[in-house]
């Protein structure tokens, strides 16, 4: 039998199999064109960035471990490793970009002058390859930085640097977005914070809420652009206070009806972030996710299909979420082939959402509400060894894409051609 038959048959099992329990595989299939995922760019280059001089990763317990080679030093190879990455998936995706990857020239632009026209390029890729885009203020990496502290910081000359930054940074996600015709989720992240005990955390937290507010100050159409603010428990060198924690920016988000970003490495490693959509969208209109693996600390190692992942998809499907979340992926490891990384970081988490369409979640509500605690924990169950794998490789196969395990030798090809030229 041929291998494409092969999987058209696992697949009819598998869907008569999930339609006994009243699911039906082709609307799931159908369904995951409306999971779009952000891929997040630093995943090439360890969040290099292309500023020159380079920019180096400091601050905040943002760090990528490892040395694979291959890493993209270039624009070019950068484009060149996200067109290899977009070839292996299945489904809708955007590109997530920061801004020290700007398309600088060789020219030293600061933070402070980023406009518009060093962006152009990657508007132009984005629309080559038919995909959204996202932006990022980048307040890491600099000396004005080096201080621990940014749109927190007590130095004024400092903090009106940072603000001008996120400034240009909103209104350069407002032209992308009206540009590409989707709107463009702004994230800010800011690695503020102290190693040790502090005593003017109020300080430095209405320094914050200033600063936001006066990078603020121009309203974009929503068409255009979206603010989304990204808290953090702590981090490495930070392990006394973040300024932006999760308290400060959920006030913030519900203040100004912006969204708060959930990154799954940011909270207790006991908090599941699935737990908290439900919980923020009482108050706010959407979220955005960094789906992430944190492993003892927010380590960001690449996206497994995990409880944790799963729980965040389950929420957004049985919700009807799709439409209030915006899903972006935040690893970067340099420990192995990057681009490996992405496709099985972003194939993991799509799996999650097509497992979360392929729940029987009637059943399992009516059991819930009549206290039928047995069924609901056995059908739970029972659904993680369901014929999943079948309808996913079908999936991919409809999609046109690399089945199963195939597209590991196609990553081996392109680090053997290109990678390894590097
Ligand atoms: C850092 C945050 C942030 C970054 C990226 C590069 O802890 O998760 O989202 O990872 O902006
Ligand atoms: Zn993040």
């Amino acid at each position: 039998m041929t291998k494409n038959k092969l999987i058209e048959q696992a697949y009819a099992i598998a869907r008569e199999q999930y339609a006994a329990l009243g699911v039906d595989t082709d609307a799931a299939i159908k369904n995951m064109e409306d999971v779009v995922i952000s891929l997040q760019c630093w995943q090439t280059d360890d969040v290099g960035g292309f500023e020159t001089p380079d920019s180096e990763l400091s601050g905040g317990g943002i760090q990528a471990t490892g040395n694979y080679p291959g890493k993209a030093t270039t624009i070019d190879e950068m484009r060149s490793d996200l067109e290899k990455v977009l070839s292996l998936l299945p489904g809708r995706q955007r590109l997530n970009l920061h801004a020290i990857y700007g398309d600088f020239k060789g020219e030293k632009v600061d933070r402070n002058q980023i406009e518009i026209k060093h962006f152009q390029s990657w508007i132009d890729w984005c629309k080559t390859q038919g995909i959204g885009m996202d932006f990022n203020a980048s307040l890491f990496s600099h000396p004005r930085a080096a201080s621990g502290f940014t749109l927190s910081s007590k130095n004024e000359e400092d903090r009106r640097f940072w603000v001008e930054h996120l400034k240009r940074c909103r209104k350069i996600s407002a032209e992308i977005g009206k540009q590409l015709g989707t709107p463009c989720v702004h994230n800010t992240w800011i690695p503020d914070g102290s190693k040790d005990t502090p005593v003017d955390r109020n300080g430095h937290r209405s320094l914050l809420k200033i600063s936001l507010d006066e990078a603020r100050e121009t309203d974009y159409p929503k068409e255009y652009m979206k603010d989304a603010v990204e808290s953090k428990l702590f981090g490495i060198g930070l392990e006394s206070m973040t300024v932006g924690s999760h308290e400060f920016y959920l006030g913030y988000a519900i203040q100004n009806n912006i969204l708060v970003c959930l990154d799954n490495g940011h909270f207790h490693p006991t908090e599941q972030i699935g737990d908290k959509i439900s919980a923020c969208l009482q108050f706010i209109d959407e979220v955005l996710l960094h789906i992430t693996r944190p492993v003892r600390w927010d380590s960001d190692h690449v996206v497994t299909l995990n409880e944790d992942v799963q729980l965040i998809a389950s929420e957004v499907i049985r919700n009807n979420f799709l439409s209030r979340v915006n899903i972006g992926l935040d690893f970067f490891d340099a420990s192995v082939n990057r681009i490996g990384a992405y496709v099985v970081g972003t194939r993991a988490t799509q799996k999650a959402f097509l497992i979360a369409m392929l729940e029987p979640t009637a059943i399992l509500k009516k059991y819930e509400e009549a206290g039928q605690h047995f069924e609901r924990l056995a059908l739970l169950e029972e659904m993680k060894t369901k014929l999943f794998g079948a309808v996913w490789d079908y999936y991919c196969l409809r999609e046109d894409v690399s089945v199963g395990e195939d597209y590991i030798k196609e990553i081996q090809q392109y680090e053997k051609n290109v990678l390894n030229k590097r």
